[in-house]
Formats: structure tokens, sequence, C-alpha cells
């Protein structure tokens, strides 16, 4: 089933990882939502304006828009995506399954993002005077403590297929392929993480991750 566009509004910003696994979740479900774009950097930073602030007080991307009700967090928002537009389900049927794919997810919303974030880098660079390169070493540091994780729980378990569960994409994956759209953009060495490298070819040739990427939305620059 399709929202009517006019319906369905996400602001993002074709750099931000967690406007990506919105629009990752959004076209597995063949859902079209008008984009407003949100420049995170231009005019001291568009997440701050007054107007935006007031959909999101917390200044950041994505937030999506339904039938006049505001949704930020993309985590909350795949959700409700997944609650009204239940197939293709991006979650399993089984609780096991339905915990272990949250567990994926979660484990790079919670412990690898937001340790990458611009406006904590920006409080490294402004407050401790970190350079460019080492900014770039602690997100290296803290991406290869969750990747390390995640390649030992992913290879070793026999849930694992094509994908982070199972032979179809989950929330799991739009989860871990904008984190690992992330770890190229600071040139992390993938070479020691086979199963994540893995999931990711086989996600870059579904076309609702295809579709996603950053280069691919009308605000890349
Ligand atoms: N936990 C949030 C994270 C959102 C987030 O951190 N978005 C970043 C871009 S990936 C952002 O808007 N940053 C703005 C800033 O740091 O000033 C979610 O999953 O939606």
């Amino acid at each position: 089933m399709l929202a009517p566009a006019n319906k369905l509004t996400l602001y993002t910003y074709f750099r931000s990882s967690a406007a990506w696994r919105a629009r990752i979740a959004l076209n597995l479900k063949g859902l079209k939502p008008d984009f407003k774009f949100v420049h995170l950097l231009k005019n001291g930073g568009e997440q701050y304006n007054t107007e935006y602030l007031r959909l999101n007080p917390q200044g950041i991307v994505p937030t999506l828009i339904h039938e006049d009700h505001v949704i930020g967090q993309s985590m909350a928002l795949i959700e409700y995506l997944e609650e009204r537009w239940p197939e293709p389900a991006l979650l399993p049927k089984d609780p096991f399954g339905r915990a272990r794919v949250r567990q994926i997810a979660l484990a790079i919303a919670c412990d690898i993002h937001p340790l990458s974030n611009l406006r904590l880098r920006t409080y490294l660079k402004n407050i401790f005077e970190a350079s460019d390169e080492q900014q770039a070493e602690w997100q290296k540091h803290w991406i290869g403590v969750g990747f390390t994780a995640l390649e030992e729980l992913l290879s070793s378990s026999k849930e694992t297929g094509k994908y982070c569960h199972g032979n179809t994409p989950t929330m799991a994956d739009v989860f871990l392929i904008p984190q690992m759209g992330n770890a190229r953009r600071v040139k992390f060495d993938l070479a020691h993480y086979p199963t994540l490298l893995r999931i990711e070819e086989e996600a870059a040739a579904h076309p609702a991750f295809a579709a996603a990427r950053p280069e691919a939305q009308p605000d890349a620059e």
C-alpha cells in the first residue's frame, strides 16, 4: 500500500546516516515521501533554525511527518513505518528474531553512531582543540569497537544469512549499511570485517538500498 505522497514528509540531509536509515526503510516499504532538506553545515546548521527546532527540539535529522504527526528518532520512525505498513516486514515474526534484529540495530544506533555525530565532533574541536585527524581517529576507534562485536555476533550465528538476519533485509541491515558508509567516509579499514562486507555487498545490489545512498539524493553535493 502506498501512502499519498503529500501525507509523508521526511526531513533529511544526504550525508546523515540516521536519515539514510529512514530513506532505506521508506524505500523498502515502497513509500514515497516528500523530502525537505536540512543542511547540517550551511548557515550555522539548518537543524538549529527555529522552525526546524519546533519540529525536532533535539536539532537532529531525520524527522518524519505523517498525518500531521511529527516523529523524530530514526528507530522510532522506522518502527512506526513497520506498524503502519507491515509488509514487507523489517522485523522477523518470532520474538527471539525480533530481539536479535533490534540488538544489532541498537548496537549501531546507541553505541557506535552517537560517538561520531557532528555536534560531538564539533565539541571535541571547540573544547579540546581536536584536529581533523584526531577526530577521525576518535571515530575510527569507536567504529572498530562496535564493528568487532558485530562481526563476531554475525559470523558466529546460524541466523545470519545473506543479510544480518536471514535472506531478506531487516531493520538490522537498515542500520548497518549507513554505518558502513560512515566507516568508509573516515577511511576505516574494513578488511577485518568479512561478514559486514558481504552483507554490504548484498545490500548494494538491492534497489531500495541503492536509491537511499547519499550520492543518489537530490541534495547531494
Ligand atoms: N539517534 C538519532 C540520531 C540522529 C542524528 O544524530 N542525526 C545527525 C546526522 S546523522 C544530526 O542531525 N546531527 C546534527 C548535529 O550533530 O548537529 C536518530 O537515530 O535519529
